[in-house]
C-alpha cells in the first residue's frame, strides 16, 4: 500500500498524494512491519520516506501561509500562473533590478539602451528572438539574489521542483521593436530530456516582467493547459499564431510557469523595449546552465538565507548521492 502511494506521488502531475503515510498505528499500513526475511531492495527506506513526507507537509505549508493556494490551482490547470506586483511585495526592488539589467546589457554592447525608441536592439536576432540576452547576472549585481529569493516566487518554484531545486541560469532579456516571434515551445524540451515528458515538472521559469506585458509590447504568450500534454509542439504547432494566446501583465509582476507547458512570444510592435529577468530552475538531478556553485563568493553566501546555497548549487549534501536527502527526492515530488 504504501508503495502503491509513493507511486502515485511520483506519477501525479498534481503531486498531491491521495493516501498520506501515517506512521504509527498498527492498524495502518504504515504501522505494519514488513517481515525481516524480505530483502531490503523490495521496500522503501522508512527513513528517506519520512524525509520525503516532511518536505512535503513544509512546502505545502508555506504554500498556505503565502496565501497562494489559488496560484497552485492555476499552476494544475493551466500550466502558468502570475503573481501581481502587490503579491510579490517587491516594488522597492524593481527599479534597482532594471537599472541593473539595463547596465548590464549596455557593458556588453557599448551603447546605452534606448528604452524610449528601442532603436538599439532592432537588429538582435538571436536563436532565442529578437532579444539581447545576458546570462550569469547572479555574479553580477547582489540585487539578483534579492529577486531570486522572493518568498512568493519561490514557494510556487519549490510546489514544482521541489526544496532540493536548483537555479540553471538566471539572465536578463531586452526585447526590441520588429517582426520576430518567438515559435511555441517547452522549456521542458531544452532540458535535453528524452519525450514524453514526466507529468511532474523537471523545469520551471519564474521570469519577472519589468516592463508592461501584452501583445503589441512583444509579451510572452501559453497555450492553457498544455502542460498535461507531455510533449513539445510540433512543428506545425510551433509555427501557429493562432494558438498564440497573449498575457496582459503589468511591470512588476512574476511569470510562473511549469516546464511542459508551451509558451513563445510576439513580435514588439511598439517603440521602446522589453526588459525581463529569466529565473530558470530544475530538479537537482540535471546538470544546470550554468555551474554557479563554485563561482559564488563567501560574502553572497553569508547575506542570504540557508536555501540560497541550496539553489546556487553551492550547497555539499545534494553532491552526497546518500544522504537521506538525496536519496528522498528519488521518493518524493517535494523534496
Ligand atoms: O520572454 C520571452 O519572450 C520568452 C521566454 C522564454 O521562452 C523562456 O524563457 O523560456
Amino acid at each position: 500500500m504504501a508503495d502503491t502511494t509513493i507511486e502515485m506521488d511520483r506519477v501525479s502531475s498534481r503531486g498531491i498524494r491521495d493516501h498520506e503515510v501515517q506512521a504509527g498505528s498498527a492498524d495502518t499500513p504504515a504501522g505494519r512491519e514488513a517481515p525481516a526475511r524480505f530483502a531490503p531492495g523490495f521496500l522503501l527506506d522508512r527513513e528517506v520516506e519520512l524525509v520525503a513526507d516532511a518536505a512535503r507537509a513544509r512546502v505545502l505549508a508555506e504554500i498556505d501561509r503565502l496565501n497562494l493556494v489559488h496560484h497552485v490551482a492555476a499552476l494544475e490547470l493551466h500550466g502558468y500562473t502570475i503573481l501581481s506586483p502587490e503579491e510579490t511585495g517587491a516594488a522597492a526592488l524593481l527599479e534597482p533590478l532594471m537599472a541593473a539589467i539595463l547596465r548590464i546589457s549596455e557593458t556588453r554592447t557599448g551603447v546605452p539602451v534606448d528604452v524610449v525608441t528601442g532603436d538599439t536592439h532592432r537588429h538582435f536576432h538571436l536563436p532565442t528572438g529578437q532579444v539581447q540576452w545576458e546570462p550569469s547576472l547572479l555574479l553580477k549585481d547582489p540585487v539578483f539574489e534579492q529577486a531570486l529569493m522572493n518568498p512568493p516566487a519561490l514557494a510556487l518554484i519549490t510546489y514544482l521542483l521541489g526544496e532540493s531545486c536548483i537555479v540553471s541560469h538566471l539572465s536578463s532579456m531586452v526585447k526590441g521593436p520588429g517582426d520576430d516571434y518567438l515559435p511555441m515551445h517547452t522549456d521542458q524540451n531544452q532540458s535535453g530530456a528524452i519525450p514524453p515528458a514526466p507529468p511532474y515538472a523537471q523545469v520551471a521559469n519564474a521570469t519577472w516582467a519589468l516592463t508592461d506585458y501584452n501583445r503589441d509590447n512583444g509579451g510572452i504568450c501559453f497555450v492553457p493547459g498544455s502542460h498535461r500534454y507531455c510533449r513539445q509542439p510540433t512543428y506545425a504547432e510551433a509555427v501557429d499564431l493562432s494558438l498564440f494566446q497573449p498575457l496582459e501583465v503589468k511591470a512588476g509582476s512574476i511569470i510562473i510557469w511549469h516546464g511542459n507547458t508551451w509558451h513563445g512570444a510576439f513580435p514588439r510592435r511598439n517603440p521602446g523595449v522589453r526588459v525581463s529577468l529569466v529565473e530558470y530552475f530544475s530538479r537537482s538531478y540535471l546538470r544546470p546552465s550554468e555551474d554557479l556553485g563554485p563561482l559564488i563568493s563567501p560574502e553572497a553566501l553569508e547575506r542570504n538565507p540557508p536555501r540560497f546555497a541550496v539553489l546556487t548549487g553551492a550547497a555539499k549534501h545534494l553532491k552526497d548521492f546518500n544522504s537521506p536527502v538525496t536519496r528522498a527526492s528519488r521518493v518524493g515530488l517535494f523534496v
